[in-house]
Parts: structure tokens; C-alpha cells; sequence
């Protein structure tokens, strides 16, 4: 396999100043002529055309209208005899493809009798011919021809200007795209499609089309993706400044579909899955996600776009940005303080539970990778998640406006241009000449350079004499391969001081004339500093790292008095949720090491895991009179089996499954009447609106309901789970009878199958909802092993289909990836079922089938047995020789 190298970046020896694509789609056959204007880029020595190319079958060549010499070297189609000089040259190149054979979703392919298209990364090379990399930006021309009865939707980037029909049932349209591009945001859509249309006027006047296409049937479904995509759109005109640039702005929804969605200029392709949603059909998370991915989609219009990557180590310049820019858009359309605060708590546990162990893992890689064999392995919650939190920190450094200043410099010097993430950084470091950032420019750039998470170590000393308080803070980074040692980072840390009651102290460091506030932000640059707080009259509880200010493991000293104030009184509701989640970790880790709990087919133990005093706390959260339904929910939902894993040096997944689900049952019984309470105070009748608000009373109520199925179940009475089993059988909305359902599933009560079955027939027409009954019996508790024969009779059930990616996803990756305890059996049949998933995958969908691999990824943390096994399973799936790059890649790595 082939590594490709940041350091080895050059500048494309040719430019493609324009491009005339015109195709017959055909599924079986589908023919591409590429006329393109082609002229040597004279800062580069001359040298051949190398054109990147995969599964094509060339029929000709012409240059300038002659045919020409040619020969095929590695699959590029490389052309030695262009003339010299910088004139421009005209390339004619006819190729065919097989759309209906492409199984893996990239390039031109077919789903369910409608053609679409994925190039991001290296997918156009599989269209025809071309310099496939970002910095080769050209015009677009596009003519499609197809039956008209078959696919009577012809769709490409930009605007329609002209159609017509042909002989034999056949039409064309073109498509004229006004803005240069790089080729991985080409797309084109032909099919039997019907769309929700509406008109726009944007702030300057200019008017605006919207489209929203789907399969005729689904329309019904589109009315929460249309507004989302407006309130993206006056989003970010309002925010940044930023218009939609287009005549046209489409999004088409396709069932097959290897992510979530695709950013094509001007021609968004997306998973159904976010697009998708009416109130029987979709839950408050389905609703939230696709308000996000919908604006994630729409920003990168201009981060993405308009000014792109120079090369694809660059490419969280865009997905960074633009993550963090769509969890800004939603904080802002949460509305209230307390909505905000809840979608960063969700954000930070994205963060936590995936990012975190990656970059401890084999996987690790900076923000701005150095190498990789396969691109596509690279998209990773390192460049989404944490590179928002690279771009957030920037944020944090400069100000608010600051910050605003910074992306207006970024788009006067690059507005067209394909460029790095230092660029980016410059820029807002240079819009802002006074900030920290602009001082510590150099060293903040390690975010991109250096991967690993570090570590923040707070110690705390009050002078009673000096009436002062110190706190030394130390910064340190394990090492990651290929980076045995770290240099120090730039860490702003948010803090606040309270009282042993729980009042904010005013805030004064030593030399300051006066308080500055309550809360303020610390830049930590060395690896170790003081900071000393006067006017400090007892102890303070510090409340570090508010907001989760930095992409750090922070490891202080705080007693568990002190987290219970905190978890009391913090006004930094992350912290306050923090606080308790500490508590709850401090009791799971304790329990693990002490305990040799197991759970059995009869269900978890009854044990007292958490302590009294923390059940008491959680309590009063849990009854308070202010606090939102969903920040409840987050603040009484444990930490994840995953999470729990991460603290430990060496993981016995079965202690941890067994610990975290006693803390489940202790807390359903702890707390019986106030989950009966809480269910019965959020009960959201009337019509379903799928608003912060009310999303949260159906997540504190559902998790009620869970507990109480818990504790019914425990106790043998029959009373909840009979009320879940009617929900399930009369709910209005799919997050209430979902809901209804995995309380049930989860409880493990005899109900739970004629309610799946129930659930079933319902739902047999639509697919989204199909996949959320097959993610649900997969990553359900395991008890006594019952979990993996479940997903082997699933696997033969006949809506269970391998090749599309969503129900591969809904089955497979929810039972290796999302369900620990009964993944990692101690027999190892969970391995040989991952291994054998991953070869079956990959010889369909090599990029689906990296993802998977990726479930061993922190084999190495595992006690033995499964330590061993783990191992053997990688070995087995890395000895076989027709391995794809994508899987050699992962597996290879993880071996290492
Ligand atoms: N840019 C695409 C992801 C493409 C993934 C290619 N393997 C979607 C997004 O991040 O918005
Ligand atoms: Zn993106």
C-alpha cells in the first residue's frame, strides 16, 4: 500500500481551467465524454499529465481534436507528448462505467433505480480521467442523458440552462455550475424523484429556490429539512455575514449512502436519515440531528467551497470549522442558556466517548495528519470533533467579534482559493493583533501538529495569612505513534471560585486593582504555572475548565464534598453536570476494583454502589424546581460503558457492564417515586413539536419510564412494563414509543417481544425506523449471553440487506461498536463475529468495512482473556491477502 505524505505536497504540474462532462446513464453501461481545457502550470517544472483514474474502461483519447499517444501507469492515464508552452490544450476523453456494479458507493452508482454520485475524497477519479485533488479548481458544463420514463429528474450542480428531449423516450438537460470547484464536490442525481420547493429572499433582495427532493412518498417528511435549511441560510447571513451564492440550492435524499451527507456545490446528496422526519417516524434526536447536518451541509457552502483545501491533511480547515459552526447554529436556534449548555454537554460527550479514545489508540493522528494510506480512513472524529474544539478555542482566545473579524480577513485574502489551516489560523491571529492567540500564535498551532489529549493537572492552595489562593497548573501529553514526545500547548482554561456554600467569589489575580467577574479564562502556555487569586477569605471550591473550555483530561484534587457542592450550586451548568458524572466514575472505578460483580441471565445485582450521599444529590437534581427536563436527563444518565472503560489501565469488560448496570438498578430502586414523579410531571400531550422544551420532558420521561421498568422488573410487578407495552401500542410519536420500547428491551421483560413485533409490522414500509428496530435488539443488555444469537437470526431476517450501509450500520456496528458487554465475550464469538462482518463488508464496501474494523481499536487496554482473542481476531482478518487498503490500513495499525 502507498502512503502519501503531507511533506511531499506540490503544486499540480497542470490546471484544468474548465470541464464539459456529458453522460448517456445507462445502470449497466453508462457512457462520459470529458472535454476539458488543460494548460501547464508554469511555477512547475514541465512534466506528464498524469490523470487519476479507477474502474474505467477507456475507449478514446484526443488532444486538440488528433488522437495521441498514451500509456496507463498504476491506473493513471499519463500523456507525455502535450505540446510544450502555456497555451491552452483541449483534452477529449470518452470512458464507461458500470454504475449498476458499484457496490461501494463511491464515484457514479445506482440506489433503488435513481443514480447519484459521491467524489469526496478520490471518488470523481471513478467518473472519468482527471487531476483528482482539491487545488484543481475548474468551471463545470454538465449534459445528462437518460430515459425519460426512468428517470425523468435530471440534477447537477448549479443552474438548469437548458433541457430537451430525444429520440427513443430518451431527454437531456445541462447544467452550468457558476462557481469553480474542486471535482470532489461534482455531482449529479437522475431518477424518479418529487420535491418540496420554496422560495426565498435573502437580506440584499436576491431570490433563492430551495429544494427538497425524495422518492415520491416521502414528501411528507421534508418539511423539518426545509426549515432547517432556511434557518441555516439567515443563520449565516446574520452571524457572519455569509449569503447563499446560488440561484438554486438543492438537497436530494438518498436510502444508500456511505455517510451522512455530501456538500456538493449547490447539490447537497444526503443519508435519508437526515433528511427524513415526520412525528410517527422520527425521534427529538432524529429532528436535532437533522437541523445540524443540514446546517453543517449549507456552511461549508462558503467553509468548504468557496475557500477550500489545499491538499486532504488539510481537511479539517473545512470539517472543523464547519462542525464548529454548526454547533454554534444549533446552540443559537436551542435558544435559552440553560438549551445551550444542554447541546454542549451532548457535544462534549461526542468528544469524550469517541475522540478521546482514539487519540489514545492506534489510531491517534493530529488534527492536520502527517500520512495516510487511505484518505477515507481519516475522517475522523479527531478532524470533526476535536478540530471544532481547535476552532472553538480560537474563538475563546480572540473574543466573540474578534472572532467574527477573523473569518472576515479569512474570506477577503481566500474567497476562491484552495488553502492550509495554518492560513486560517494566520488569518484570525492577524484580525486580532492584541490577542493571545496573535502572542502565541507558533505554539497554539500544535493543536493541528501534535495529536494526543493532554493532560491538565490543578492543585489548589489557600494562604489563610495572605488571604490568597494558588492554583499550579501542569500540562503534560502521552505519547502517540510516530510522536514519542510532546511540546507544550496553549490551553485556556475557563474557571470560576466558589464558597463552601456555593456562592460565586468575585475573581482578582494578584496585581489586579479589582475583581474582574466571576468567571474568566487562564492561558496556560508552559508546562507548569501559578496562578494566585487574592481577597480569598476560606478554602474555595474551584470550578475549572467551565464549558469544557479545552480538549483536556484535567485531573485535580476535588474531594467529593467539594464535586457535591459543585453538583449543587455551580452556575456552570457543564460543570454542574461534570460534577456529577466525576461522582458517579469515582463510585463505578472503586466498585471494579473492589468487587467481583457479574451479571447473570437473572439480571443485574442489587448492589450499593453509589453512595448515599450522592443518590441524595442526584435526587434533588432530579426534583428541583428550576432546572430544565433535559439537563436533568443528562445529569441522571450514567456515564457510558466506553467511558467507564477509558479511566481504566486494564479493562475486564464484564466488570464494567456488570458495575454500571447495579448502578442502573440501584438508582431505578433508590429513586422509585421520584421517577414516578418525574414520569408523570413531563408528560407532553398535545401536538408533537419538536422543540427543546418539550424534546427534553420526553428524555427525562423516558428515562423514567426505563427506570421504572427497571425496578418493575426487578420486583416482579407487572404494573410499568404493561403501561410501556401500551405506549408502545398507542403512542402518537416515535420518540415516546421508542421510548416505550427500549424501556422495555432494556428491562428485559417478557413483553419486549411481542412489543418488537408489534413495532415491526407497524413500521415494515420504512426503512429508518426498521433500522432503529434492529439497533435496538442489538445493543440491548446482555444477560447471560442472549445478544449475539439475536443478531446472528437477524442477520437471515429478510429485511436485513449487507450492502446498504444504514442497516449494516443498524445491526452490525451497534453490536460491536455500541454494545461492550455483550461484544466482549469471554468465549470470543463476539470477535469472530466482527471478523467475519468485516470480510463480508469489505468485499462489498471497503469504506464501511474500515469503520468496523475500528471496533478493536483499543485492544491493547483488555485483561486477558480477551486481550488474546482480540488479538487473534485482528491477525485473522489482517492474514487475508485480498484485503482493501481501507482495512489493511486500520487493522495493520492496530496490530502495530
Ligand atoms: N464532506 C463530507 C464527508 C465526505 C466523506 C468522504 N469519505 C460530509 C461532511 O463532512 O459534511
Ligand atoms: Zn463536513
Amino acid at each position: 500500500a502507498t502512503v502519501t505524505r503531507r511533506e511531499d505536497y506540490a503544486p499540480p504540474p497542470f490546471w484544468i481551467d474548465s470541464v464539459d462532462l456529458s453522460f448517456d446513464l445507462d445502470p449497466a453501461k453508462t457512457r462520459v465524454l470529458n472535454r476539458m481545457r488543460v494548460r501547464r502550470n508554469p511555477d512547475v517544472p514541465a512534466q506528464p499529465l498524469r490523470l487519476d483514474g479507477e474502474e474505467l474502461n477507456l475507449a478514446r483519447v484526443l488532444v486538440n481534436g488528433q488522437g495521441t499517444s498514451f500509456k496507463m501507469d498504476a491506473g493513471q492515464l499519463v500523456l507525455e507528448n502535450l505540446p510544450a508552452g502555456s497555451e491552452p490544450v483541449e483534452l477529449e476523453i470518452f470512458t464507461t462505467c458500470a454504475p449498476a456494479k458499484n457496490t461501494r458507493l463511491m464515484g457514479l452508482y445506482v440506489s433503488e433505480g435513481t443514480f447519484f454520485t459521491q467524489c469526496e475524497a478520490e471518488g470523481f477519479r471513478r467518473i472519468t480521467y482527471f487531476l483528482d485533488r482539491p487545488d484543481v479548481m475548474a468551471s463545470y458544463t454538465v449534459t445528462l442523458r437518460a430515459d425519460k420514463a426512468a428517470y425523468p429528474v435530471l440534477l447537477s450542480n448549479g443552474n438548469l440552462v437548458a433541457q430537451g428531449e430525444l429520440e427513443d423516450g430518451r431527454h437531456w438537460a445541462q447544467w452550468v455550475d457558476p462557481h469553480k470547484k474542486p471535482c470532489y464536490l461534482f455531482a449529479l442525481v437522475a431518477g424518479k424523484l418529487v420535491a418540496r420547493e420554496q422560495r426565498i429572499r435573502s437580506r440584499a433582495g436576491t431570490e433563492h429556490l430551495l429544494q427538497v427532493y425524495v422518492r415520491p412518498g416521502d414528501l411528507d417528511k421534508t418539511e423539518h429539512a426545509m426549515h432547517s435549511l432556511m434557518a441555516a441560510i439567515a443563520w449565516d447571513e446574520a452571524r457572519f455575514g455569509l449569503p447563499l451564492d446560488l440561484e438554486r440550492f438543492m438537497i436530494v435524499a438518498t436510502s444508500d449512502f456511505n455517510m451522512g451527507a455530501m456538500e456538493n456545490k449547490g447539490l447537497n446528496i444526503f443519508n435519508t436519515k437526515f433528511v427524513l422526519a415526520n412525528a410517527a417516524t422520527a425521534t427529538d434526536a432524529d429532528y436535532a440531528n437533522i437541523e445540524s447536518v443540514v446546517a453543517h451541509e449549507y456552511f461549508h457552502n462558503w467553509t468548504g467551497n468557496r475557500v477550500t483545501c489545499r491538499d486532504w491533511f488539510q481537511l479539517s480547515l473545512k470539517e472543523g470549522l464547519t462542525v464548529f459552526r454548526d454547533q454554534e447554529f444549533s446552540q443559537d436556534m436551542a435558544g435559552s442558556p440553560s438549551a445551550r449548555a444542554v447541546k454542549r454537554i451532548e457535544d462534549v460527550r461526542v468528544l469524550r466517548t469517541a475522540q478521546f479514545p482514539e487519540d489514545a489508540g492506534p489510531m491517534a493522528h493530529p488534527v492536520r495528519p502527517d500520512s495516510y494510506i487511505e484518505i477515507n480512513n481519516f475522517y475522523t472524529v479527531t478532524i470533526y470533533e476535536k478540530g471544532a474544539e481547535v476552532v472553538r478555542m480560537m474563538q475563546t482566545l480572540v473574543g466573540r467579534e474578534g472572532f467574527d473579524a477573523g473569518m472576515k480577513l479569512y474570506f477577503a485574502r481566500h474567497d476562491g482559493q484552495a488553502v492550509t489551516c495554518e492560513d486560517f489560523a494566520q488569518a484570525i491571529a492577524d484580525a486580532n493583533p492584541a490577542s493571545a492567540l496573535a502572542r502565541h500564535l507558533p505554539q497554539f498551532k500544535r493543536w493541528y501538529s501534535q495529536a494526543g489529549t493532554p493532560r491538565v493537572r490543578a492543585q489548589g492552595a489557600w494562604d489563610a495569612a495572605a488571604r490568597s489562593y494558588t492554583l499550579t497548573l501542569t500540562q503534560s501529553c502521552p505519547p502517540t505513534p510516530g510522536q514519542p514526545h510532546k511540546e507544550p500547548f496553549v490551553i485556556p482554561i475557563e474557571l470560576g471560585l466558589l464558597d463552601a456554600a456555593g456562592h460565586a467569589l468575585p475573581l482578582q489575580l494578584a496585581g489586579e486593582d479589582a475583581p474582574h467577574g466571576t468567571t474568566r479564562t487562564l492561558v496556560l502556555t508552559e508546562p507548569s504555572q501559578s496562578f494566585t487569586f487574592v481577597d480569598i477569605d476560606a478554602a474555595p471550591v474551584p470550578s475549572l475548565l467551565r464549558g469544557f473550555s479545552t480538549p483536556v483530561i484535567l485531573e485535580d484534587e476535588a474531594s467529593d464534598a467539594q464535586l457535591l457542592t459543585l453538583l449543587a450550586h455551580d452556575t456552570d451548568p457543564f460543570n454542574r453536570w461534570e460534577a456529577g458524572q466525576r461522582l458517579v466514575l469515582r463510585a463505578a472505578i472503586a466498585a471494579i476494583a473492589t468487587s467481583a460483580l457479574q451479571t447473570s441471565a437473572s439480571g443485574p445485582l442489587d448492589a450499593q454502589i453509589l453512595p448515599t450521599s450522592l443518590v441524595q444529590a442526584l435526587r434533588e437534581v432530579l426534583r428541583h424546581p428550576q432546572l430544565d427536563a433535559a439537563f436533568k436527563e443528562l445529569v441522571l444518565t450514567l456515564p457510558a460503558e466506553s467511558y467507564i472503560a477509558e479511566q481504566l489501565d486494564e479493562v475486564d469488560p464484564q466488570r464494567v457492564h456488570a458495575v454500571r448496570e447495579a448502578m442502573r438498578l440501584q438508582l431505578a430502586l433508590a429513586l422509585q417515586a421520584d421517577w414516578q414523579w418525574a414520569w408523570e410531571q413531563h408528560q407532553t400531550p398535545g401536538a408533537y413539536r419538536p422543540d427543546p422544551v418539550c424534546a427534553g420532558r420526553r428524555a427525562l420521561s423516558n428515562l423514567a419510564l426505563h427506570m421504572l421498568c427497571l425496578a418493575a422488573q426487578h420486583q416482579g410487578d407487572q404494573v410499568w412494563p404493561g403501561k410501556a407495552y401500551q405506549r408502545v401500542k398507542t403512542a402518537t410519536n416515535m420518540s415516546e414509543r421508542f421510548g416505550a420500547l427500549s424501556a422495555l428491551v432494556a428491562s428485559g421483560h417478557e413483553l419486549a417481544a411481542p412489543a418488537l413485533e408489534r413495532f415491526h409490522a407497524l413500521f415494515k414500509d420504512e426503512p429508518l425506523v426498521i433500522d432503529k428496530w434492529f439497533a435496538l435488539q442489538a445493543s440491548a443488555p446482555d444477560r447471560g449471553g442472549q445478544v449475539l444469537p439475536i443478531v446472528r437470526r437477524l442477520l437471515q431476517h429478510p429485511d436485513f440487506h449487507l450492502t446498504n450501509p444504514n442497516r449494516a450500520r443498524s445491526l452490525i456496528f451497534s453490536y460491536c461498536m455500541n454494545n461492550p458487554g455483550a461484544f466482549h465475550r469471554a468465549d470470543a464469538a463476539g470477535y469472530q463475529f466482527w471478523s467475519e462482518r468485516v470480510l463480508a463488508l469489505d468485499a462489498i464496501n471497503p469504506q464501511v468495512a474500515a469503520r468496523l474494523a475500528r471496533a478493536l481499536d483499543r485492544w491493547k487496554k483488555l485483561a486477558e482473556p480477551w486481550r488474546s482473542a482480540a488479538r487473534e481476531a485482528l491477525a485473522r482478518v489482517a492474514a487475508k491477502s485480498e484485503l482493501s487498503a481501507d482495512v489493511r490500513e486500520v487493522v495493520g495499525r492496530a496490530l502495530a
